[in-house]
């Protein structure tokens, strides 16, 4: 047995990037626990994170690169695949052009750092390829309104946790998710600062979470309703008895009329019936916010997945900049970037919004955030405009809307190339399965997630386990195709067989504020001068020093939502994601000792006796689009009419309610609505 030994690393799992440290006897991993040196997670982990050991070692870990025949799926060399799949692409690209070849970076591909990079420089270097992304079905209306409010999609605003003395969370859980655009290793720990020592922390979900739990004030705020509560707090302190801040507003804003007019009628008595809270909840926080003069707002998927996610998104900016709480004490802070150095980037300008459409099928949809949006994906199919396509790391069948439709499609693909590390549903459709180097065998860097910190944080890991050679890494698989056709996708066009991983990770740190040597020798590195020195930068860089309070796009679809009619109590079902799974992931992986979730339709225990449905019995929801059966729970942390189905099952596939099709997604984004569908429930 050889003698154990522990390695330090970090989780690459989800934005927190928590610290690890692996216990190894030899390349076979014993443990994973938190690095108690690491100095934003503090020793923190989840089950997620102390499960990265049961990932290296799953039984289903593909070893090796698969190509399916008639007869099934037969391992091959990577060569042969490289080969097989180059004279493929060759062929459908001369047949159907260049757009009939597309790559779908899911979550798992967003976290490998290296991979992460190749797929956006084949992004640019190839354009005529279809791109997409989780993003388009996560939050696109944040780089929405970044652009249209500062002319740039950069600016991600991030909690400031040192000075904030009033925190709104909408639709955001983080002591399960641990966060959504701000990341919360630790999120225990953290929820306590917000609202301890004359702190006030308020949350507004739709279910009673331990996030809510934490707060010093729950808003159990009626699904699809968020607007109303923010357009009411913008009115009243835009109005005679003021809050705003007049200074800030005259100085660095433009528009403030128009926003004030748009908020006009969005009077306490509406905001009441519209959110079904209380009078006193809403002056409550008026008077905090009164009181506090700034305050931190953050949203989460809960959000920006709603019918009215610009909407939202679009007033939380707002308030916040009324309040002049963007980069100052108390407020939020944009994060300049540690590898990258956001700062340097010529001023902003133009709303980067491209809304040429990239999906023939769907003219209607823009090409927001220059990505073919996954809504189109299955027209695109469908109408033969993409024959092949690569999955990196994501999982369309459980993400994506029209579940039935998605599946279909996928099968009519004469390639899909899924690129993962476990077997599961979508390899077992791959006519190409590629095996690929999982975290712990991977040189990273929290690239992708590096804004989303709450401090200026840096920080690399080598690689942990030994790698294996049919485990093959994206940046490498990537790059390779791309040189099939001529195109050199590495820096210093260095070929991808010639490419070391190691010379690859510090060419993305290169550029930026600190030395590779000096981050890998520690944990982690905070340097929280960043922060108070290059507060303002954003200010800086705005057209004329200003932000647009009224867009005009959104300005339109808020009013459309004013003349119409107010919500009624009824079913909605909501989105929501669980503590011991990653999306589609980790529903069958944990470490010893650690429980599983279960896929249940959640309900609210009056809405479960109305319909007849008891708890532990299968019930049946519908929306105007498809039907969904499950067992039932009842959850006594739900608000009434709040159905929750929770996200990435694939015995209970929630897309089987939603749906992309014409008409039904928003027209700025092309986002699904993927909380706050209405729906019934009965019994089975
Ligand atoms: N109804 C509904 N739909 C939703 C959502 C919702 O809340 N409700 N959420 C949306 C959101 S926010 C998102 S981000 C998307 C997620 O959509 P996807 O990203 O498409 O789905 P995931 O389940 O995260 O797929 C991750 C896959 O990556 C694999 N994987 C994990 N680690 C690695 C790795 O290191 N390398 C590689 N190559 N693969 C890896 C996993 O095994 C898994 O198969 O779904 C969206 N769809
Ligand atoms: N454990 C775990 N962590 C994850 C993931 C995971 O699947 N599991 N997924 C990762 C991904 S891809 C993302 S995008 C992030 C998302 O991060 P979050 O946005 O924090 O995701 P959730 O934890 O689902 O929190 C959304 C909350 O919105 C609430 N909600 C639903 N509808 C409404 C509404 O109409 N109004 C209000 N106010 N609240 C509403 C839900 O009840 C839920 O508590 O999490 C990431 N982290
Ligand atoms: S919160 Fe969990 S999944 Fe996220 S980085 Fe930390 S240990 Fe990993
Ligand atoms: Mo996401």
């Amino acid at each position: 047995m050889p003698e154990a030994r522990s390695v330090r690393s970090y989780c690459r799992t989800c934005i927190a990037a928590c610290g690890v440290l692996v216990e190894l006897a030899g390349d076979r991993v014993l443990r994973v626990k938190g690095d108690p040196d690491h100095p934003l997670s503090r020793g923190y982990t989840c089950p997620k994170g102390r499960a990265m050991g049961e990932l290296q070692q799953h039984p289903d870990r593909l070893d090796d690169p698969m190509i399916r025949h008639r007869g099934g799926c037969e391992a091959v060399g990577w060569p042969e695949m490289m080969e097989d799949l180059a004279g493929r692409m060759a062929s459908i690209r001369d047949e159907h052009g260049p757009g009939s070849i597309g790559f779908y970076l899911g979550t798992g591909g967003g976290y490998d750092s290296l991979g992460l990079f190749v797929f956006r420089s084949m992004q640019m270097a190839i354009p005529q390829q279809s791109t997409y992304s989780a993003m388009t079905i996560d939050t696109p209306c944040l780089p929405l309104v970044s652009s249209l409010m500062s002319g740039s999609m950069i600016p991600n605003p991030v909690l400031e946790i040192e000075d904030v003395r009033l925190t709104l969370m909408l639709g955001t859980n983080p002591i399960s998710s641990h966060g959504h655009t701000t990341a919360w290793p630790n999120p225990t720990a953290m929820l306590r600062r917000l609202s301890q020592g004359g702190r006030e922390l308020w949350v507004a979900d739709v279910r009673e979470t331990k996030t809510a739990q934490a707060a010093t004030r729950y808003l159990p705020i009626r699904p699809s309703s968020d607007h109303a509560l923010l357009a009411y707090l913008i009115r009243e302190l835009l109005g005679p008895a003021g809050g705003a801040n007049r200074e800030h507003l005259a100085a660095h804003t433009m528009d403030v009329e128009k926003l004030e007019a748009a908020v006009a009628s969005w009077t306490l008595d509406r905001a009441v019936d519209e959110t079904g809270l209380p009078a006193a909840d809403l002056e409550d926080l008026l008077a905090s916010i009164r009181r506090h003069g700034r305050l931190a707002l953050m949203t989460g998927t809960g959000c920006s997945m709603q019918r009215n996610a610009n909407v939202i998104e679009w007033l939380s900016w707002s308030l916040q900049i009324i309040t002049d709480s963007f980069e100052k004490p108390g407020g939020q802070w944009f994060h300049p970037g540690m590898s990258n150095r956001f700062e340097l980037m010529p001023d902003f300008d133009e709303p980067l919004f491209r809304d040429a459409p990239l999906a023939a099928s769907r003219p209607e949809i823009p090409g927001h955030v220059g990505e073919t949006q996954c809504s189109s994906m299955i027209d695109e199919i469908e109408s033969g405009n993409l024959r092949a396509l690569f999955v990196l790391g994501g999982d369309p069948l459980t993400s994506f809307p029209d579940s039935a439709r998605i599946e279909a499609a996928l099968q009519k693909l004469e390639i899909l190339a899924v690129a993962d590390l476990v077997s599961n549903a979508m390899t077992e459709m791959a006519s190409h399965v590629l095996s690929m180097r999982g975290p712990l065998e991977r040189h990273d860097i929290p690239g992708y997630v590096e804004s989303a910190q709450v401090a200026p944080v840096s920080q690399v890991t080598l690689p942990v386990c030994e790698q294996t050679p049919n485990r093959r890494p994206l940046w490498w698989v990537l790059s390779k195709l791309a040189e099939s056709i001529g195109v050199k996708l590495l820096p210093k066009g260095v070929s991808a067989d010639e490419a070391d991983e190691e010379s690859l990770l510090r060419s993305l740190v290169e550029g930026g504020r600190l030395d590779f040597d000096e981050i890998l020798a520690a944990p982690a590195i905070v340097d929280d001068e960043v922060r108070t020195q290059m507060r303002g930068w954003v200010e800086k860089k705005l057209p004329q020093g200003r932000w647009r309070l009224a867009p005009q796009p959104i300005v339109e679809q808020f009013a459309a939502i004013t003349a119409g009619p107010s919500s009624v109590e009824r079913l909605r079902m909501v989105s929501g994601r669980q503590l011991r799974k990653m999306n589609s992931a980790f529903a069958k992986l944990a470490a010893p000792g650690e429980r599983l979730e279960r896929a249940r339709v959640h309900l609210h225990a009056a809405d479960a006796a109305e319909a007849g449905v008891e708890d532990g019995a299968k019930v049946r929801v519908t929306s105007s689009h498809g039907t969904l059966d499950g067992r039932a729970e009842i959850d006594p942390t739900l608000r009434r009419g709040a159905v929750w189905v929770p996200h990435g099952w694939a015995e209970l596939k929630v897309g089987a309610l939603l749906t992309g099709e014409r008409g039904a997604i928003d027209p700025l984004t092309g986002m699904v609505t993927q909380t706050g569908v209405v729906v019934g429930i009965q019994p089975l």
